[in-house]
């Protein structure tokens, strides 16, 4: 941790900022705009840290997604899923507009949170168009709870793995990563906001080597609910 600082004319002010983190954000340079730390350097290639405080990059069901500044993992925004009380899944998918996609030999990180145990979080990758209509693959907490990796193909779900069910916490950020490898192998982990490991395992397809990311979520209960995702990005 350390800072800079700057004499204004009038007054010294902390310019720059070193901050080390609990994983999240380890050593990320910050700078002091006037009013608020922007991050100027990130060992994490930003998928979306929702921080534009939109979501313009993203088509499907963008009615149930908003950001919002009041459950935030990281910085002022974060995605807030509002779920359906039908037990009908809603998703966002962005295939352009982000400054960076999930590719291959990368590892994509999405924190994200639940509010009812009923729910399922899903992170979508390498998605073949924005429109309704999955199809991609996608890596999901569901409300069992287990870690599974599944893909969709011209509207045929196919289950790739799915990991011992395990518990999860309401209210707490966690987080998922998955990494889709050129020799085919999609690896997949779950874990705590600590960075204790939940479940992982990989699995191997050729359906898809690249395309957009998206988020969905349901509660298998068909009860309305919420979820939250947060600062998606390449660790
Ligand atoms: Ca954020």
């Amino acid at each position: 941790m350390g800072n800079v600082n700057r004499y204004s004319g009038s007054e010294w002010q902390e310019v720059n900022q070193i901050q080390t983190g609990d994983g999240s954000d380890i050593n990320a340079v910050k700078r002091w705009d006037g009013s608020q730390w922007v991050t100027v350097w990130s060992p994490v290639t930003v998928i979306d840290d929702f921080e534009d405080g939109d979501i313009s990059e993203y088509g499907s069901d963008t009615g149930q997604f908003t950001t919002q500044q009041s459950v935030v993992q990281h910085g002022s925004y974060a995605l807030e899923q509002s779920l359906t009380s039908d037990s009908n899944p809603t998703a966002i998918r962005s295939t352009a507009g982000l400054d960076h996609y999930l590719q291959e030999d990368e590892t994509a990180r999405v924190w994200f949170r639940r509010e009812e145990s009923g729910n399922t979080n899903t992170f979508e990758f390498f998605q073949q168009s924005d429109a309704n209509g999955e199809n991609g693959y996608k890596v999901f907490v569901d409300s069992g709870p287990k870690l599974k990796i599944a893909k969709v193909v011209s509207g045929t779900y196919s289950e790739l793995g799915s990991s011992n069910t395990a518990s999860i916490a309401t209210s707490t950020w966690n987080y998922l990563e998955v990494n889709p490898q050129s020799n085919d192998d999609i690896s997949a982990g779950w874990y705590r906001s600590d960075g204790t490991l939940v479940a992982s395992f990989t699995v191997t397809d050729t359906s898809f080597s690249s395309g957009g990311v998206g988020f969905a979520g349901k509660n298998v209960n068909g009860n309305a609910g919420t979820n939250y995702y947060d600062y998606v990005g390449i660790v």
